[in-house]
Parts: structure tokens; sequence; C-alpha cells
């Protein structure tokens, strides 16, 4: 049976029609990859049809500020991706004259690019045959090669398979084609062995028990935090700061606050967290309200309070702004703020 063949053929009639395929353009490429790292596709969509409007080419992200950019990515998380891409798009224009680079080695240099990202960019837009390996396409490979431990030479194994198997003419197609398959076939539950273009050669299959390939991986626990933030208000005007470059949403505004310590009360941590970043001590009112999201490592529950200052101006390192309800829109929040304005909105932005 021939692998290739029937996995390039499966896809011509079953492929995803999304709006960054079969568009010979490096920059959709580049960025639909990266807005598609732990995002699914069905979110990616929408953000990239309208990051594409905004900057219609790589040259005018590289001309955006870096708030113009994560406010266009906000929502979508994981921001680093955001940054990255901004800054990599400044190296293109100014070391690259503005062409991105077909080469592996040079295209892996630029941040935010990883193996992942620069073997689907090669394949994808530049037809170079480089195999993905990602969740989907390990899956599928380790069911066909009946490699159930996921052990480095599993995945040595699959690396050269892919290598081998991998179409010199249709690289990109390939690559897709296993992702597709991946996520609509050989899916980690009930894959649909009956309709798999190469379930013939399936060694899982073959075993009676397909599911159970590759073994999963027992998921670490991931901590949970509560969170108390402050609303601090001044007349009409409330503040905000922006978080540091380095830190976990680096670059979208907050407000002041952290993380609650061991034995401490929700207020007393505000207060503190308060204290140590803007050098006030404010009065704290009514609770606005509570939130949870969820990261990838770890969790939150987030309790914003209406809080008041004394006359003190807040000191910090970072930048800040005092701005009115109405002026939310026009700068980037984490998720977990815009549930907050939810609430507010329901409710009433007063204290
Ligand atoms: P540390 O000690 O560096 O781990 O961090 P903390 O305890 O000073 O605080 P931070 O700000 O890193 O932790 C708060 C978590 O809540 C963090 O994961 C970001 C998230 N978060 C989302 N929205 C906001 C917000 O408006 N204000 C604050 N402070 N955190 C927010």
């Amino acid at each position: 049976m021939l692998f290739k063949e029937n996995i390039l053929s499966w896809y011509e009639t079953h492929k995803r029609i999304l709006p960054f395929r079969d568009i010979q353009n490096p920059y959709y490429t580049w960025l639909s990859e990266i807005m598609l790292q732990q995002t699914q596709v069905d979110t990616v969509i929408p953000y990239f049809e309208k990051w594409i409007k905004t900057f219609p080419t790589l040259n005018d992200v590289a001309l955006a500020s870096q708030h113009d950019v994560l406010k266009q990515w906000e929502g979508l998380g994981y921001y680093s991706r955001c940054r990255n891409f901004h800054k990599a798009a400044h190296i293109v224009m100014n070391e690259h004259d503005g062409i991105i680079p077909s080469n592996y080695d040079k295209f892996l240099s630029l941040p935010g690019v990883g193996p992942y990202t620069a073997a689907a960019v090669m394949s994808i837009a530049f037809n170079k045959p480089i195999p993905t390996i990602d969740g989907n396409i390990r899956r599928v490979t380790s069911r066909i090669l009946g490699r159930k431990k996921m052990r480095q030479n599993a995945q040595a194994r699959i690396k050269n398979y892919l290598q081998i198997e991998i179409d010199p003419l249709r690289p990109g197609d390939f690559n897709q084609a296993l992702m597709d398959l991946g996520s609509s076939i050989c899916t980690p539950t009930k894959p649909k062995c009956n309709q798999c273009p190469v379930n013939e050669i399936c060694i899982a299959l073959g075993s009676g028990n397909p599911e159970s390939y590759p073994e999963k991986m027992k998921k670490k626990k991931s901590p949970h935090y509560n969170v108390a933030a402050g609303l601090i208000w001044d007349r009409d005007k409330f503040f905000i700061q922006k978080r540091s470059e380095k830190s976990l949403l680096g670059g979208l505004w907050e407000f002041p606050g952290g993380k609650v310590e061991k034995g401490e009360s929700l207020k007393m941590a505000l207060k503190r967290e308060i204290f140590e970043e803007c050098k006030i001590k404010p009065t704290i009112h009514r609770k606005v309200g509570v939130v949870k999201h969820v990261f990838s490592h770890f969790s939150i529950e987030m309790n914003l309070f209406h809080c008041s200052i004394n006359g003190e101006k807040p000191k910090t390192d970072l930048p800040s702004q005092w701005i009115k309800p109405n002026e939310i829109a026009q700068y980037p929040f984490p998720a977990a703020n815009h549930k907050l304005f939810k609430i507010l909105d329901q409710d009433g932005w007063n204290i």
C-alpha cells in the first residue's frame, strides 16, 4: 500500500477549507502557524481574518506599535507569540530586505520560531521536504508504526519514517494531510478507523485497540492561585498599568494586584500588593466580583475590589494611565479582566 499516495488523495477530497490555506503567501502561513500554537482552528480563523485586514503585509506588522499588535491579539492568549512575531517582523524588514527567509536555519533563528513552526512554514510556503511533527501527527504515526511508548527512540523512529515518506513534490500537502487526518479521523478517542485511508497498514488498528496508542502521559496537577486586584478610582477615572514585557501577559494592561500569599486574606493581599507596586494605601471598598481563568500551567481566581485613593498618587515603574470606563477598548487587557468588565457593565461601574 502506498502511504503517501493514499494520504494525499484522501486530502484532496477531505481537506479543511481554511482562509490561510492554498494561498502562496509565506506571511499568511507563518502567522497562521503561530496563531495555531495551543489554539484551536475555529478560534484562530476570525483572529486571522481580522489581523490580515489590519496588517495586510508583514511590513504593516513591523510598522505597527506593540500596543496595536497586542490589541489585535487580545483574547487569543499566549501573548509572547504576538510579541515575538512583531519582533521577528522587524528583523525580516531590517535584516532580510523584507523577504521571509526560505532557509530553514535562518528562519528558525527568528524570535518565536521553533522546529515545528519552521518545518511547517518551510514545507507549506516554500515546498521544502521537511516533516512537521505536532501532537496530531505524532499520534497518527505512532499508531501506524505501532509505537505505544513515546520514548526518545520512538520519536526518532517517527521522524525518520516521515522524512522517508514525505512527498518531495507536495511536502506541504503531505504535512497538512496528516494534520487533518489526526484532527478528524485518527482522533485521541474513538478514532474512525473504517474511514482512514491508511488503515490497512496501521499496526495499532491491527492490535485491536488503536485508541491505546500512544500511551497517554500523566498530566501534572497545575496549581491554582487566588489573586486580588484593585480598581483604583480617582473621581471618574481608574488606574491601569502595563505588565512588564518579561512577565506572563507581558505588554497587556492590568489592575494593580497579585497573588494572595499563605495566611493572607484577600484584602490584606490587595493592600500589600498595591503598596509594593504603587506605594499608596488606598481605601478598599466593595468587591466588584470574582472570575476564574485557566492558563496552560495554572489557574487563577481573580477578585477585583473597588478602591479609592486618599490624595496619594500611585508611583510605579511600569507605564500607567488613568482611564474612563468607555476607554477600555483602546487597551489590550487579559481575558480575566474582560470577564470583570462584563460584571461592571451589568452591575454599574460606580463604587
Ligand atoms: P509573582 O510574585 O511575580 O508570581 O506575581 P504577583 O503575585 O505579584 O502577581 P501577578 O500579577 O504576577 O499575578 C497575578 C496573576 O493574575 C497573573 O497570572 C496575571 C493574572 N492577571 C490577570 N489580570 C490581572 C490584573 O488585572 N491584575 C493583576 N495583578 N493580575 C492579573
